[in-house]
């Protein structure tokens, strides 16, 4: 694990009282601190979130750009044992940006609850296309864009399996060859529904064919030129196939990029513990669930802000 790296808020502020800890205005390597700490798992993804408690997660003004700053440069933001309300893991949200209230299962608007349950949660058979590696957001039912971010706290977990990782896209495309980025940059997929479905119910019935291909599926370039000027693979179980590209080379080609963006030393494992927060940047990594048995207690609330940044 790296040495602990302290963040500092966009502005300077020199009116904060100091945490209770004593930490402000003693982070390491200058600069200003508000007494929250961004350690890092190792080179790869993630990062912990120490010194943020349910009261600065809903009111502190510097909180949002902190948070937002340091999802952009860890992907992956964990804050443990926060134990959120669902009013107070919505309202945080809302600081990061616009909510996506349209789940409408849950009495708490924003929350979609993440269970196998079907008697809790009626989409719950389409969360078993989780447990492949994916993006949110890559086959809209209309002309949106992908979620900026998500938030799931973990109300209930697995006995076994129920872990959650991640595996950064950014990563992916900066371990390219330059021949790779070159072919690639013309490169386009059309995503599916139906594709990430199919990973896990391999025999659909008509029924659920037709539910399926009720989605409609969209193209986007494999490579994802991101407002701030990164790039990034897009990838994962809605992958269909590669425009202009036989069937077999064209999965050929996603399976080998999926395999080496999600290879064991790029990926960040989050072990769940009843009370974590989990928050990620859905633009620039891809994510799975580990398998989990139906009858698993594990229920997760699950927010997503929405994004506005097209795939392009
Ligand atoms: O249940 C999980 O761990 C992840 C589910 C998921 O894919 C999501 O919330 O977007
Ligand atoms: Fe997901």
């Amino acid at each position: 694990m790296r040495a602990s790296t302290p963040v500092s808020p966009p502005e300077r502020r020199h009116d904060r009282a100091p945490a209770p800890d004593g930490r402000m205005g003693t982070r390491e390597g200058g600069g200003v601190v508000v007494g929250i700490t961004i350690r890092r798992f190792g080179e790869g993804v993630g990062a912990d979130v120490e010194g943020v408690d349910v009261d600065r997660m809903t009111s502190d003004p510097a909180v949002p750009a902190i948070v937002l700053e340091a999802l952009e440069d860890n992907g992956v933001l964990v804050f443990r044992g926060l134990h959120l309300d669902p009013e107070v893991q919505v309202a945080f949200c809302q600081r990061l940006g616009e909510v996506d209230t349209s789940s409408g299962h849950h009495p708490v608007a924003g929350i979609y609850l993440i269970t196998l349950d079907t008697s809790k949660n009626p989409s719950a058979d389409y969360l078993r296309a989780t447990f492949e590696w994916h993006i949110d957001g890559c086959t809209p039912s209309a002309d949106e864009f992908p979620q900026m971010a998500t938030v799931l706290t973990a109300l209930a977990i697995a006995d076994h399996g129920g872990e959650t990782e991640f595996a950064s896209t950014y990563a992916a495309y900066e371990g390219l060859s330059d021949e790779e980025k070159a072919r690639f940059a013309r490169i386009r997929v059309v995503h599916s529904l139906e594709a990430s479905q199919r990973m896990v119910t391999p025999d659909p019935t008509t029924r659920q064919l037709a539910a399926w291909r009720h989605q409609p599926s969209k193209e986007h370039p494999l490579v994802w030129t991101h407002r701030s000027g990164r790039r990034s693979l897009v990838l994962g179980a809605s992958t269909d196939h590669v425009v202009g590209m036989d069937a077999t080379s064209g999965r050929a080609l996603l399976d080998d990029l999926l395999g080496r963006a999600t290879a064991p030393e790029r990926v960040y494992r989050h072990e769940w513990s009843v009370g974590d927060t989990v928050i990620w940047d859905n633009r620039g990594l891809l994510h799975r669930a580990a398998p989990y048995d139906p009858d698993s207690p594990r229920e997760m609330l699950r927010t997503t802000v929405l994004g506005d940044e097209p795939i392009q």
